[in-house]
């Protein structure tokens, strides 16, 4: 409970920081893209894993604040890494459950949009497969409402959830990003190799790019890329790291 306070006043100070993990193009082994994960260093505990307060958030419902702070930064940083010609086409930010059905979101998007110059297709939202099918009606309205701004969609934690497939076929999406679940025994696991190149398949088919997430090893790189997996995210590239460290890797790789 003494958390619980301390992460009600994180959020009215906004006193977080937002690490950025970098996303790769499979093609060019460059950094296309990143994805925004927030860090919450308390001042007596030290840094609070995320899984931690992340749900605390969510059954307190101080995951509208503070997703809306992680909303507005990610879109000022992104903002600010145009400005300065680094070569990052996207920022991505996650969004739970309550933020997406509560009723503010795409108002927060507009705002954070409007308030940092970004231009919209420069901001991805990821959203789990339980996120868009728990009322289909109202996903639907709000995607449409996000694809006429053209900000882009991503389904996250692809394969764990339960989705639909006339569903998604009806739903402006614009990538999956396989669960890391996945990709963690690639490529010796002939289960786990079968449900990738599903999944790949699928989104294809539905002109829908991949990203695949945990990739730790060449191996793994190489094997999705020779699957036809566009894009990957993880610890051999990676893990998430403040803004400044982005500036630094994109700029030493070109
Ligand atoms: O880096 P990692 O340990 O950050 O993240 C742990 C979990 O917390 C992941 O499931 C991730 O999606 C979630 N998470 C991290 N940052 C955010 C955020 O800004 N908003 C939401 N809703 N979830 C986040
Ligand atoms: O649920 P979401 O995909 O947003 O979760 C992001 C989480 O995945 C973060 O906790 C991040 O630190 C973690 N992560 C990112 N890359 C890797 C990886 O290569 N291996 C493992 N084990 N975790 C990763
Ligand atoms: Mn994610
Ligand atoms: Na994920």
């Amino acid at each position: 409970l003494e958390l619980q306070n301390d992460l009600h006043r994180a959020v009215a100070a906004g006193a977080f920081e937002l690490c950025y993990q970098p996303v790769i193009d499979l093609n060019t082994r460059r950094l296309i893209s990143v994805e925004a994960l927030v860090r919450w260093h308390h001042p007596q505990r030290g840094s609070i894993p995320p899984e931690v307060f992340i749900s605390m958030a969510e059954e307190t419902g101080l995951i509208v604040p503070l997703g809306n702070w992680v909303l507005n930064e990610a879109c000022r940083q992104m903002a600010q890494w145009r400005r300065d010609g680094l070569a990052v086409q996207r920022v991505a930010v996650n969004i739970s459950a309550l933020q997406f059905s509560e009723g503010s979101l795409l108002r927060q998007v507009i705002d954070a949009l409007d308030v940092s110059g970004l231009p919209s297709h420069c901001l991805a939202l990821e959203l789990t497969e339980s996120v868009l099918m728990e009322d289909v009606a109202y996903t639907l309205g709000m995607l449409a409402d996000l694809k006429a701004m053209d900000v882009k969609i991503s389904i996250d934690d692809f394969g764990t959830g339960y989705s639909s497939m006339s569903y998604l076929k009806q739903f402006p999406i614009d990538s999956l990003k396989i669960d890391r679940s996945f990709v963690a025994n690639l490529p010796g696991s002939t289960q786990d190799s079968a449900i990738t190149q599903a999944i790949i398949a699928m989104a294809h088919s539905f002109n829908l790019t991949v990203v695949a997430e945990g990739v730790e090893t060449e191996e793994q790189a190489s094997y999705l890329d020779s699957l036809g997996c566009e894009k990957c995210q993880g610890f051999l590239y990676g893990k998430p790291m403040p803004a400044q460290e982005v500036n630094r890797l994109v700029e030493n790789s070109t």
